[in-house]
C-alpha cells in the first residue's frame, strides 16, 4: 500500500464498534453524515476523565478541577489550531445547530431590522434555515435563498443577483448533507463582504472531511459538530471573529459567562466564556480534542483524498444499476463523500430496511432538508455517506444489497 493513502482496514482496528456483527454480518456503516463512529482513543480520553480527574471547570482551586480545566482548555487550543483560529474565538456549544442559533439570536436579533435581508441557499440543513426564519419573524427581516441548478450547484449569476439585493447576513453550507455539493464559500464570503454582509459558514459536513482554514475563508462565523468528526455526541463548535463576538450579547445567561452580577444587572466574562453559560460537557470537549489529534495523525489531505477515491468508485458502481437516480454533482472536485439516490419507485425506507438486513446502515428520509427535497421533486432519498474506515468492499456490499432490493421488488 502507498503510505500516502489511508488504509481503512488498519483504521477500522481503532474502532471497537466494527468488532460487532449485525444480524450475523459485518457492520457496513454508511451513515457518516449523521454521525461518525468513535475511535478507541476518543472513548479512552472520556473514560480517563471520568475515572481520574472528573471535576467541574473554571471554579475549583483543587487539583482535580485544575486538571479538568487544563484538559478542557487544551482541547479548545487543539480545535482552534485545527481550523486556524485563536483559542478565544472558539466557543463550545452542544452541536452545530446550537452554534448557528447562537449567531442567529445573538447577532441577528440586535443587528437586523424590518426589511433587512438574510441570504441562505436552497440546499441548507434545517439548522441553517429555521433559526433565521425565527429571527426574521422577530425582526421583520426577509429570507432569500440562492437556488441550485440541476447538477445541485450554486450558479454565480444567482449568487451575484441575490448579493446585489444587499443582504445583512449570508449563511451558507460548505458541504451539502444531501447532494454532497462543496460550495466555493471562500469566493462567496469575499463577494458578501464586498456588499457589506456578515458571513456564516455551516461546516458540519466539511470540517470532518477536509482541511478548513477560517483565516483563509475569511468567514465571520463557522459552525460544526464534534460528533460528525469522530468526537462524542453533545459538543459542537462556533468559531467567530473576535471583534464580532465581543460586541454581541450573550446567547444564554447563567454561571461561567459573567464577570460580575448584582441585583440590578450583570457584566460579561471574557471571550469565549461569555458564550458558554453553565457547566460545559467537559468530558465530551476533551473527547473532541482526542478526535482532532486522531484526524491530525491521519492528515486532512489524506482524509479528503481517501474520500474522493471512494466517492469516484461509488459513483461508478452505483451508476451501473439501472433505474437509479443519483443527486448532486458528478464532478469529484465539487462534491464530498455523500451520495443521495433513489432506486426506481422503491421507497428509500424500504431500501434502508432491506440493506439493514445485510448489516448495512444508510439513512433514508428528508435528511432535515425538506426545502431541498421539494426542489428535487421527491419526499425522500436514500443516502450513503463515507468516512475514513470505509472501503471499496463496503461499496460493493452496498451495490449487492441494492441488487437484492431490485430482486425483492421484481424489477
Ligand atoms: N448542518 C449540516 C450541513 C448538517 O448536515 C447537520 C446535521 C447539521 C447542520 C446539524 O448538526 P447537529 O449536530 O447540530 O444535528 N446533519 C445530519 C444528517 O445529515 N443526518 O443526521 C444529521
Amino acid at each position: 500500500m502507498c503510505p500516502d493513502q489511508l488504509d481503512p482496514e488498519i483504521i477500522k482496528q481503532d474502532f471497537p464498534i466494527f468488532k460487532r456483527r449485525v444480524y450475523g454480518k459485518p457492520l457496513i456503516y454508511l451513515d457518516n453524515a449523521a454521525t461518525t463512529q468513535k475511535p478507541r482513543q476518543v472513548v479512552e480520553a472520556i473514560r480517563e476523565f471520568y475515572e481520574n480527574y472528573n471535576a467541574n471547570v473554571h471554579r475549583g482551586v483543587y487539583k482535580l478541577s485544575v486538571e479538568a480545566t487544563e484538559a478542557f482548555e487544551n482541547a479548545r487550543a487543539k480545535v482552534a489550531k485545527f481550523i486556524n483560529a485563536k483559542d478565544s474565538e472558539i466557543v463550545f456549544t452542544k452541536n452545530a445547530t446550537e452554534a448557528l442559533n447562537l449567531v442567529a439570536y445573538s447577532w441577528g436579533l440586535c443587528n437586523l431590522k424590518r426589511g433587512d435581508r438574510i441570504l441562505l441557499t436552497e440546499m441548507e440543513h434545517h439548522s441553517n434555515i429555521v433559526p433565521w426564519q425565527l429571527v426574521a419573524k422577530h425582526t421583520g427581516a426577509v429570507v432569500d435563498y440562492i437556488p441550485i441548478n440541476e447538477d445541485g450547484l450554486l450558479v454565480d449569476e444567482d449568487v451575484d443577483r441575490l448579493l446585489n439585493l444587499g443582504p445583512k447576513i449570508v449563511s451558507i453550507t460548505q458541504a451539502s448533507n444531501v447532494l454532497g455539493t462543496i460550495n466555493n464559500v471562500k469566493e462567496i464570503v469575499g463577494k458578501a463582504h464586498r456588499v457589506g454582509a456578515i458571513t456564516v459558514v455551516d461546516a458540519a459536513q466539511s470540517v470532518p472531511h477536509m482541511q478548513v482554514d477560517v483565516k483563509d475563508l475569511d468567514c465571520d462565523f463557522l459552525a460544526f459538530s464534534g460528533h460528525k468528526a469522530l468526537g462524542p455526541l453533545g459538543v459542537g463548535v462556533l468559531y467567530g471573529k473576535r471583534d464580532l463576538l465581543k460586541e454581541m450579547n450573550p446567547f444564554l445567561g447563567g454561571g461561567d459567562m459573567i464577570s460580575r452580577v448584582s441585583l440590578s444587572g450583570a457584566e460579561w466574562n471574557e471571550l469565549p466564556w461569555k458564550f458558554e453559560a453553565g457547566t460545559s460537557s467537559v468530558a465530551d470537549v476533551i473527547g473532541l480534542g482526542a478526535a482532532v489529534d486522531y484526524l491530525n495523525s491521519l492528515g486532512m489531505g489524506r482524509v479528503r483524498a481517501h474520500e474522493v477515491k471512494l466517492t469516484e468508485y461509488a459513483l461508478k458502481r452505483l451508476s451501473e444499476i439501472s433505474d437509479i437516480r443519483i443527486y448532486g454533482p458528478m464532478d469529484l472536485d465539487k462534491r464530498g463523500a455523500v451520495i443521495s439516490f433513489n432506486l426506481s419507485s422503491i421507497h428509500p425506507h424500504d431500501l434502508a430496511t432491506i440493506l439493514d438486513e445485510e448489516g448495512i446502515a444508510i439513512r433514508a428520509g428528508h435528511h432535515c432538508a425538506m426545502p431541498l427535497m421539494t426542489k428535487l421533486g421527491v419526499t425522500a432519498t436514500a443516502r450513503a455517506s463515507f468516512y475514513i474506515y470505509n472501503s471499496e468492499t463496503d461499496i460493493d456490499v452496498l451495490v449487492e444489497g441494492l441488487y437484492k432490493a431490485r430482486r425483492i421488488f421484481k424489477l
